[in-house]
């Protein structure tokens, strides 16, 4: 992918970064930490790799996105906001009654989500099914899945997991279907090895039948690359693992457990948003002035302080 391609994808996702803070925090909770970890992936995928038209969310030929760690939808609204299925001022309805933002996906509320998730474990059986549908419909799509790596805990992902290598075989294998692994090496309030270990992941998803391919989900160029690999791989699906870091660019939410499942406060949300955007304390009063935009989102973060 082109230098220019990568550095416009690199902005999209700070921009998506910047707004799963301001919506949880508006929202008062919900899921930074698998929101961050993932967020590199669903860039790529929406504004480099997807077939997909936000005035046709219905289009049969579209290739379709299940994720299947649904608690960390925030990320995929905020890339949809900017695809344009619907405008980014709504993020901000995120978990409020009756906003078809829900704090887990629903397909019924908001036109472009593939599948209602949040019940970890199902996400890769529903994308499963739908791989062999549009296989057997002789449709040219593709789907993607994500996984969280607590969730592969789930005895499901391996009733799928050992199916979808073998599932349409010989005339409809499932080559249409990519599962991606987000793999953040957390999970709820612990470390993934310390609670129940996933290791080896490459060798168990091999000898599943899968090809594998491992890269960093941070850098955009190898998701690119690896995107491109799975689309060319032909006769079966292929499972991607991409090492990420939970609440990645916030500092203080990589890594810790801590913020799995928290909302930050207002003035947490600003501190974060500035980290985001790589901006020091020093320098932060004449970036907003620079920058009217990020003005406004701190602007009304602070106004919630006072509520
Ligand atoms: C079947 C099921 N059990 C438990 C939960 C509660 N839960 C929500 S998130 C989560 C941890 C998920 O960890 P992981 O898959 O690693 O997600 P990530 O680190 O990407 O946030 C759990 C146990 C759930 N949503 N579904
Ligand atoms: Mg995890």
């Amino acid at each position: 992918m082109p230098a220019a391609d990568l550095a416009r994808l690199a902005s999209i996702a700070r921009d998506c970064r910047v707004q799963i803070i301001r919506m949880l925090t508006h929202a008062g909770s919900g899921h930074p930490g698998g929101s961050l970890s993932v967020i590199d992936l669903l860039t790529t995928l929406f504004f480099a790799r997807m077939r997909h038209d936000p005035r046709r969310p219905d289009w049969p030929d579209r290739d379709r996105l299940v994720l299947s760690k649904g608690h960390c939808v925030p990320a995929l609204y905020s890339v949809m906001a900017k695809a344009g299925y619907f405008p980014e001022s709504q993020l901000i309805t995120l978990r409020k009654l009756g906003s078809p933002l829900q704090g887990h996906p629903d397909r019924i509320m908001l036109l472009g989500i593939e599948a209602a998730t949040g019940s970890l474990g199902q996400g890769f059986s529903i994308a499963m099914g739908m791989a062999l549908g549009l296989r057997l419909e002789g449709r040219p799509s593709r789907v993607y899945c994500v996984v969280g790596d607590g969730e592969t805990q789930e005895g499901q992902v391996w009733e799928a997991a050992m199916s979808a290598p073998k599932l349409g075989q010989p005339d409809h294998p499932l080559d249409n279907l990519c599962v991606i692994l987000d793999y953040n090496k957390v999970q709820l309030d612990d470390f993934v090895k310390k609670v129940l270990d996933l290791e080896p992941v490459l060798e168990k998803w091999k000898a599943f039948g899968w090809p594998v391919i491992e890269i960093d989900g941070h850098d955009l160029a190898q998701i690119d690359k690896a995107l491109d690999q799975a689309e060319a791989i032909k006769g079966r699906p292929t499972f991607i693992v991409a090492h990420t870091v939970k609440g990645k660019s916030v500092s203080f939410m990589e890594n810790n457990p801590e913020w799995h499942g928290k909302a930050p406060k207002p003035q947490e949300a600003i501190r974060a948003i500035r980290e985001i955007l790589g901006v020091t304390e020093d320098d932060w009063t004449g970036y907003l002035e620079r920058n009217p935009e990020t003005a406004a989102v701190v602007k009304e973060l602070e106004a919630l302080e006072k509520k």
